[in-house]
């Protein structure tokens, strides 16, 4: 098979390119902070959305012209290999991403499944021999087939429990086998429809032995990978249990799964949340749970997850602004979990795609890095948190006060004075950074 043999390799060349197959701001080996753009963004390409999707909506089918069309069953599986890896090479990309659904046909039964994963999985091992993009994470689908229509781990199905958790076993073994860095779980089914028919309890409490069990697998069969949750509200279910990182991180705790995880934070996910994804990557680094990104984005105008490839650059700022001030993402890294328009359906929007995420990201952190460096965001945050530096401020701060002394303090005041908080100053200021980081300064 031929596939994407009219594209050329991608190259950086520069904003003034008018090169549609050419990155304008996305130079992998530019050093920004100490560290290569390539390094510092660990780009990884869903195989879900790239190979497998066929742009069917709700309301019309697939569109997706792509070269592996002729193929059906396994022969299809060994297709989509053989292009997703000259796809990465031409894209640059580090890494990739799969759920086992992505890459293998489910089989008449679990062993059948297995037997189509170990087939794929060793074609994907000696690919990636030969190949410099590596496995950032993989996960499982525990969510499409039927049997999973009340869930997985926290299914009112034991045998749906049992079986969820051997498709888990066989992930982290898959994981191990490909040198994956993290293992991902998107509980897609584990929340409810109604509380009518729920036992919340009982739920919660299975998905945190359900973890527990993955945890001591991991470690039985020395897989290192991080271990990551990603965090939706709603969507397949109506309430999702880690519904954003502040009720994921209070279930982590309750069930004391803290230190085996972190996040992965998708943009989309979060916007659905009611919160923007800064928010959701600023809490998960406070916290020092913050592990990986899902990079995409929602449409303002839509309410469900529309999974577009990120191109909103004050969006991507913002997301940088985080990741750079985490010291970065360690093992984890930005997976393009987006999907091209289903008007956008030929091989080469593929490669648009991936070029406009990547391009976006590339400026947001060389803006976000400019920001840092001149402490434009941190001057104004530690001028009004400025109270807490002496006075009565450092006594709270530093536990020196209770509240006899806060009240003997409080009954002395006579007026409070306050400063401004600057947003309109601020904005000015990003805005200013954003053309003079590309335009001179
Ligand atoms: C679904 C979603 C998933 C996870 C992996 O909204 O984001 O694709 O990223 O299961
Ligand atoms: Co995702």
């Amino acid at each position: 098979m031929t596939a994407f043999n009219n594209i050329n390799q991608i190259k950086y060349e520069g904003p003034t390119s008018t090169n549609p197959y050419a990155f304008k701001f996305y130079n992998p080996e530019e050093v920004i902070n100490g560290k290569t753009m390539k390094e510092y963004l660990r780009f990884a390409v869903a195989y879900w959305h790239t190979f497998t999707e066929d742009l069917s909506d709700p309301f019309g089918v697939g569109t997706a012209i792509r070269p592996w069309d002729q193929y059906s069953g396994m022969d299809l599986a060994k297709a989509r290999v053989e292009a997703a890896f000259i796809f990465f090479e031409k894209l640059g990309v580090p890494y990739f991403c799969f759920h086992d659904v992505d890459i293998v046909p489910e089989g008449s039964s679990l062993r059948e499944s297995n037997q189509n994963l170990d087939t794929i999985v060793a074609m994907i091992k000696e690919y990636m021999k030969d190949s410099k993009t590596k496995l950032l994470w993989n996960t499982v689908n525990n969510f499409t087939h039927p049997r999973f229509v009340h869930g997985a781990g926290s299914s009112s199905n034991a045998d749906v429990f049992a079986y969820a958790a051997a498709k888990v076993k066989k992930g982290l073994e898959v994981g191990k086998e490909l040198g994956a860095e993290n293992y991902v779980f998107w509980g897609g089914r584990e929340g409810y429809e109604t509380l009518l028919n729920t036992d919340m309890k009982l739920e919660l409490d299975n998905l945190g032995r359900f973890f527990h069990m993955a945890v001591d697998y991991a470690r039985e069969i020395g897989f290192d990978g991080q271990f990551l949750i990603e965090p939706k509200p709603k969507e397949p279910t109506t309430h999702q249990y880690d519904f954003d990182v502040a009720s994921g991180y209070a279930f982590l705790q309750h069930y004391d799964l803290q230190d085996h995880f972190k996040f992965n934070i998708e943009a989309n996910h979060a916007t659905l949340a009611g919160h923007t994804f800064e928010h959701e990557l600023r809490y998960a680094r406070v916290i020092g749970m913050l592990g990986s990104v899902d990079a995409n984005q929602g449409h303002p105008l839509l309410g469900w997850d529309t999974d577009e490839f990120p191109s909103d650059l004050y969006g991507t700022t913002l997301a940088m602004f985080e990741i750079i001030q985490n010291g970065g993402l360690g093992k984890g890294g930005l997976n393009f979990d987006a999907k091209v328009r289903r008007g956008s359906f030929t091989p080469e929007d593929l490669f648009h795609a991936h070029i406009v995420g990547m391009d976006s990201f590339a400026v947001g952190l060389k803006v976000a890095n400019r920001l840092i460096e001149d402490r434009v965001i941190q001057n104004v945050v530690e001028e009004r948190y400025n109270s807490y530096q002496s006075g009565i401020g450092l006594d709270i701060v530093s536990g020196k006060t209770d509240f006899h002394k806060l009240e003997e303090y409080a009954l002395g005041l006579t007026e409070i004075t306050h400063q401004s908080g600057r947003l309109e100053q601020i904005k000015a200021t990003i805005n200013q950074y954003f053309l003079t980081t590309f335009v001179g300064k």
